[in-house]
């Protein structure tokens, strides 16, 4: 079965689009964020998770609305995708460097969706602020129904959101992969 999710919301503040494929890689991905599009593009690239986001929304407010919108998008699309999760691995995690930065993930695609986060990302590149960066994933992890443990050590704001990002990228690249054939939990469902 296609391991496919799409999901479209149109609201007042945004209107997003997005299809997932988590069997094949390939992305697409617009959003009036130049920041948030290469994050976005960095996820899709080292998770191999197919991404075609169309993101428009009141950035002239501020970018709040569209990030949170992206990711409850993102989030229910994947979720849509992992379906009843059945033979994923479930767990993935990823130690990854960047320059004089250090990101340490696990993720666990257990129907659940906490968000703990450790670092310290205050600035902004742009208009994308390290708030937001908090925020997307805070709100991905709850639409998607995955626990993510995000920490990021360095001094380049650039280098951390990024490495962050990559490393989220290859924890969820391994969680999702297709390993067995039953649900991986003693309780026999994930959700
Ligand atoms: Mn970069």
């Amino acid at each position: 079965m296609a391991r496919k999710g799409r999901y479209e919301r149109k609201t007042k503040e945004t209107d997003i689009s997005v299809r997932i494929d988590l069997d094949f890689a390939d992305y697409e991905i617009s959003t009036p964020i130049p920041f948030f599009t290469h994050m976005l593009e960095t996820l899709a690239k080292h998770s191999g998770i197919g991404i075609k986001l169309t993101a428009k929304g009141d950035v002239e407010v501020d970018e709040h609305h569209t990030v949170e919108d992206t990711a409850i998008a993102i989030g229910r699309a994947l979720s849509k995708a992992l379906g009843d999760k059945k033979g994923i691995e479930r767990f993935g995690h990823a130690i990854l460097p960047m320059d004089e930065s250090v990101a340490i993930c696990g993720v666990d695609v257990s129907g659940r969706g906490v968000f703990r986060f450790e670092g310290d990302v205050r600035g902004e590149i742009k208009n994308f602020k390290g708030e937001n960066f908090i925020h997307f994933f805070d709100t991905l992890a709850r639409e998607a129904g995955i626990n993510i443990y995000l920490e990021i050590k360095g001094f380049n704001l650039h280098h951390k959101m990024e490495v962050g990002f990559k490393a989220f990228a290859v924890a969820l690249k391994d969680a999702v992969k297709v390993s067995g054939e039953g649900v991986r939990s003693t309780k026999g469902s994930l959700g």
